[in-house]
């Protein structure tokens, strides 16, 4: 029987390894959500995933505040502002940025995914990046609550799961 694996006979907690993880309660927590305008068809989508996640963890509306920008380029300036102020556990960035119709798109892509990281390392503020980057907008759309669920959702989750990290870590 080798369904032994080299984890458990290596491991050093005897079958009971400790982890830690976050919980997907999002009761006293506060989020700002980033949305970009350009493509919003797909943007609004997204930004219903994310709130319908917060919502149903336990999030109150009150503390979950939307912040719309014109596109995918304008997000990490957004966010970095919203972490620096205080007033957030985590930041949500939702954007699509569609290749067919975007010069320069991996240009514009790296940077903007530079940038959300750069903010989320500097002000220690977990940034949820529901940042999509797509062929065509079946594609998009597929990501936003079709074939291949809601990235939104997925985002948020992650910003909860993250803020119960955080706060586990002392
Ligand atoms: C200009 C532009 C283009 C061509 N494509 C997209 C896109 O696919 N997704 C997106 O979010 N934004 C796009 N933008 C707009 C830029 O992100 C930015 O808003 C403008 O260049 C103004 O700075």
């Amino acid at each position: 029987d080798f369904s032994f694996t080299f984890w458990e006979f290596s491991d050093p907690h005897k079958g009971k390894p400790v982890a830690l993880e976050g919980d997907l309660s999002a009761e006293g927590m506060r989020f700002a959500i980033v949305v970009a305008r350009w493509n919003a068809v797909i943007t609004d989508r997204l930004l219903q995933g994310s709130l319908d996640a917060l919502y149903r963890s336990g999030a109150k509306r009150s503390d979950v505040e939307i912040v719309r920008v014109p596109g995918a380029w304008e997000i990490p300036s957004a966010a970095r502002k919203l972490a620096e102020s205080g007033k957030f556990h985590a930041i949500v960035t939702l954007g699509v940025l569609l290749r067919g119709e975007t010069a320069h798109y991996e240009a514009i892509y790296n940077e903007v995914s530079r940038g959300i990281g750069q903010s989320q390392q500097e002000t220690g503020i977990p940034h949820a990046f529901g940042v999509l980057t797509c062929e065509t907008l079946e594609q998009a759309l597929d990501r936003a609550g079709l074939k291949a669920g809601n990235k939104g959702f997925e985002a948020a989750a992650a910003a909860i799961e993250m803020v119960s990290i955080h706060r586990k870590i002392t």
